[in-house]
């Protein structure tokens, strides 16, 4: 982020970007690691301060109606699924965080698909979050803020965890980013320049303020439950799950989740596999091996089809023809339930599997509109003037 100069009527960009996370799907809300990288692409407001509290914000993108709020500790969420949830998530966080009194107008922009599970909700509210900031002169720190917004998005309905907000923030170009929680620190590793990520859609809106939110709420909730009763069986006492990890073999945790209920046993099984994943694949990038980081994909969404079941059919066809073309490595991505899956391959194959994933989106009925594309690490949420 700029450090904010108070703005007299000149317009500014609140640019933010979503992200693509490589792997650590459905851990961050039990506060365990994972391993995302900012995109280039994300969410633009150009916006200019108000004198009063008033926050007015046209979107470029036809189905997404003007929104009109005023700057109040009260404020209700509109009904479900409304796209004005999410500026006032993040406005009503800088509100409580911060006291900021000038609202802004201006419009929004994207180039991320909604419901893709490329973050494009959290780019959201990190642009005004912001964008309101700097109207007010109030400079954050990046990750109190990230926090802070990571709890200010429940707003919406759905009980996220903290890595979309972090990963928006603290991007940095060419870095993949080791986000860990409790307390919330964010550690950049090199992308190896000769390998690739491929994104490809399902097609499938994953309507996290729709449908999939009571799926993606109840997974949360039961997996919790399970590794609360893990840990009173295991330590005698309710600790943090990371710290549970770090005092017993995963394999003796692995082999007590099957004796927990279903499917709140699997799913917690499911959250501590990943964790170890997460754990090597960080190892893997940081030694360059390609095919050990792509095996860990690969188990990683094995996991979230058969244990965690937030796959979809189209989902798994785009993985499966991502690895028949060369792929070292590929797997859904976000909650899941439709939405993206990557792909990691070597520079080289690029071709090979672009072609293979475009294939498949063509077998479709109906086919995704969105081609697949390469993503290249980016840098994090700024506020800039604008052009
Ligand atoms: P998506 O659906 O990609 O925005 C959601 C959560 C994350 C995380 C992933 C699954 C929000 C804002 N984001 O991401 O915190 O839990 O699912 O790993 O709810």
């Amino acid at each position: 982020m700029t450090t904010p100069t108070p703005a007299h009527g000149h317009g500014w960009v609140s640019w933010a970007p979503g992200r693509v996370n490589l792997i650590g799907e459905h851990i961050d809300y039990h506060g365990l690691p994972v391993l995302p990288m900012a995109l280039q692409r994300g969410v633009r407001i150009t916006f200019r301060p108000r004198p009063d509290g008033e926050v007015l914000l046209t979107n470029a993108g036809s189905e997404f109606p003007t929104r009109r709020f005023h700057l109040d500790p009260g404020m209700e969420p509109w009904s479900i699924g409304d796209w004005g949830n999410y500026l006032k998530a993040g406005a009503l966080t800088v509100l409580r965080q911060h006291g900021v009194r000038r609202g802004i107008e201006g419009e929004v922009a994207a180039d991320l698909p909604p419901a893709a599970g490329l973050s494009s909700s959290s780019a959201l509210v990190v642009a005004v979050a912001n964008a309101l900031l700097h109207a007010n002169g109030v400079e954050a720190d990046s990750l109190e803020l990230a926090d802070a917004l990571a709890r200010g998005e429940h707003f919406v309905g759905t009980a996220g965890g903290g890595m979309d907000q972090a990963a928006s923030l603290s991007g940095v170009a060419g870095h993949a980013i080791r986000i860990g929680f409790d307390p919330l620190a964010v550690e950049a590793v090199p992308l190896p320049r000769d390998w690739i990520v491929l994104i490809a859609h399902s097609g499938i809106r994953a309507e996290k303020s729709g449908g999939a939110q009571a799926a993606y709420n109840h997974r949360r909730a039961a997996s919790s439950q399970a590794l609360e009763e893990l840990s009173k069986a295991v330590l005698g006492e309710v600790a943090p799950t990371s710290e549970l990890l770090a005092r017993v073999a995963s394999s003796r945790l692995l082999g007590l989740c099957g004796e927990l209920p279903r499917p709140g046993g699997a799913w917690a099984a499911h959250a501590l596999s990943e964790a170890v994943r997460v754990d090597e694949a960080v190892a893997a990038l940081r030694a360059s091996d390609l095919e050990r980081f792509g095996r860990l994909l690969n188990d990683s969404h094995t996991s979230l089809r058969d244990v965690y079941e937030v796959s979809h059919p189209r989902l798994d066809s785009l993985v499966e023809a991502a690895l028949e073309s060369g792929a070292a490595g590929a797997r859904l991505t976000g909650a899941g339930f439709g939405g993206c899956m990557l792909a990691v391959c070597h520079r080289q194959q690029r071709q090979e599997v672009e072609r293979a994933l475009r294939d498949a989106q063509e077998a479709m009925d109906p086919s995704p509109s969105l081609p697949p594309f390469a993503a290249e690490p980016g840098h994090g949420a700024r506020v800039i003037p604008a052009s």
